[in-house]
């Protein structure tokens, strides 16, 4: 595009005013027009500065096809996103229909060369200074659709400098499904939760933030339960980073979430002594996941923060590969879909459905539990008791290879075995905890919420 200088932008003006519009015969009418013109003109001076300032203006495409793939859709709900780095990078464009759906309101064609920094800064104008709290924003060229509905952050849906949790909690989703389509939302309230669980087409929601030491007070268990109970979704939430019994948190105790701890994954198999005790299962708790404050770099952290969206991931892959292998175009588990979050047919025409309680189901019944004997003491880790297992690390361990398992005893060509009986019942005795527990819940939203002190889970070494 030629750069325009102030002698040739007046020479248009001109053409416009001689073309176009007949000249008005009462001088208050003519400076009125002569004031419009001014304000175009400045206006297009403007325009023609900030697209000689900004290096090069993203070219959005839409996509107009009404068909796509299988998909499922991840809701992380954490402190931001940088959806600069690489990770998150994709060639797909999100067709139109998936964006109408999600209520995106805007789409942020981001830069995506130069430092952070200088992306950020390039964007600023067009996409982080404008978004507002109501805002559902698709981050073009991403997998992230974004919304920060809370507020109280210096750039909405953004990682903040200072912050960064979010940004390896949806890496972590991601590395177990890269397919999985992101809603992301920033915040830590019963609102951002409900900003994912009212939304149709949302299936999993993973929660990496409580109350510290998993003290017995409200936190998110109503928005959970209408995200879960009424909505049909699946939760996983984090277990506390302490050994305390997960059973009163109100992030990984509620008997309609899936609460999740953490063990040594690739290092001696073991539970890691610094996460919730009796949750429903283990996953993996140090990952190497992306930074927030770059593009492409990588850091080592642990946590049930990673845990918990590790799992979330699995369970996409799961809803993706049932909805591909049964011909289900949708997602979520809306009154449309009957309540299902799998809602399909088999190649003979007999319908296949699936729910979320069938699918936490198969998730229990596929977890194992490490033998004891790879225990490294230097390792801080805690061996895994042959005698009640289930009291460190509920129905066990799940990781990538559980995958394999949890699809074919829900597809029905291999189901799997019941556990054994002590198992079953030491988890029965976890389930029956926690409905007594949270059996009075929901409270009112709202109440005590401003003296709980949040933290997010996670631990950095
Ligand atoms: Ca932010
Ligand atoms: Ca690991």
């Amino acid at each position: 595009m030629p750069r325009h200088g102030m002698a040739d932008a007046s020479d248009v003006l001109d053409a416009v005013l001689l073309e176009v519009i007949p000249m008005p015969r009462k001088p208050i009418a003519f400076g009125l027009t002569a004031l419009i013109f001014s304000v175009i003109f400045f206006a297009y001076i403007a325009h023609e500065f900030t697209a000689d300032s900004s290096s090069s203006p993203v070219i959005v495409e839409q996509n107009t096809s009404t068909d796509w793939r299988h998909y499922s859709v991840v809701a992380p709900i954490d402190t931001g996103i940088n959806v600069y780095h690489d990770h998150f990078r994709t060639d797909e464009i999100y067709p139109n229909w998936l964006l109408e759906q999600l209520g995106v309101t805007m789409t942020c064609g981001i830069t995506f060369e130069g430092s952070w920094q200088e992306r950020y800064e390039a964007d600023r104008e067009t996409c982080w200074d404008v978004i507002t709290t109501s805002d559902i924003v698709y981050f073009y060229g991403t997998k992230i659709i974004g919304t920060s509905p809370d507020g109280g952050t210096n750039i909405h849906i953004l990682d903040d400098p200072e912050d960064g949790h979010g940004t390896a909690v949806t890496g972590a989703v991601l590395d177990a499904n890269p397919d999985a389509v992101i809603f992301f939302v920033e915040g830590f309230s019963t609102e951002a939760v409900l900003a994912a669980a009212n939304q149709p087409l949302v299936d999993i929601i993973s929660t990496s933030f409580g109350a510290i030491g998993s003290l017995p007070v409200p936190g998110i268990e109503t928005a959970t339960y209408e995200a879960v109970v009424v909505q049909n979704k699946i939760h996983t939430g984090a277990a506390d980073n302490t050994p305390s019994p997960a059973i009163q948190d109100a992030t990984a105790g509620p008997p309609w979430s899936i609460g999740i701890s953490g063990y040594a994954e690739e290092g001696d198999d073991q539970k890691e002594t610094m996460s919730g005790s009796y949750p429903d299962i283990a996953a993996d708790w140090t990952q190497v996941l992306p930074n927030h404050d770059d593009t492409d770099g990588y850091h080592e952290t642990s946590g049930t923060s990673f845990a918990t969206p590790r799992t979330a991931g699995i369970l996409s892959f799961v809803l993706h590969q049932l909805r591909d292998e049964f011909g289900d175009w949708g997602s979520g588990a809306s009154a449309e879909r009957g309540g299902y979050l799998v809602n399909g047919a088999t190649s003979d025409e007999s319908s296949f459905t699936m729910r979320n309680s069938e699918m936490r189901h198969a998730l229990n019944i596929s977890a194992w539990y490490p033998t004891f004997t790879t225990w490294d003491p230097t390792s801080g880790t805690m061996p895994i008791s042959p005698v009640a297992p289930c009291t460190q690390v509920g129905w066990g361990v799940v990781n990538i290879s559980n995958i394999d398992l949890i699809i074919k005893h829900l597809n029905g060509s291999e189901p799997m075995d019941n556990r054994p009986s002590d198992v079953v019942l030491c988890m029965d005795a976890n389930q029956q905890m926690r409905e007594a527990y949270w059996g009075i819940y929901p409270t009112t939203v709202g109440e005590t919420q401003s003296y709980v002190p949040y933290a997010a889970i996670f631990r950095e070494d």
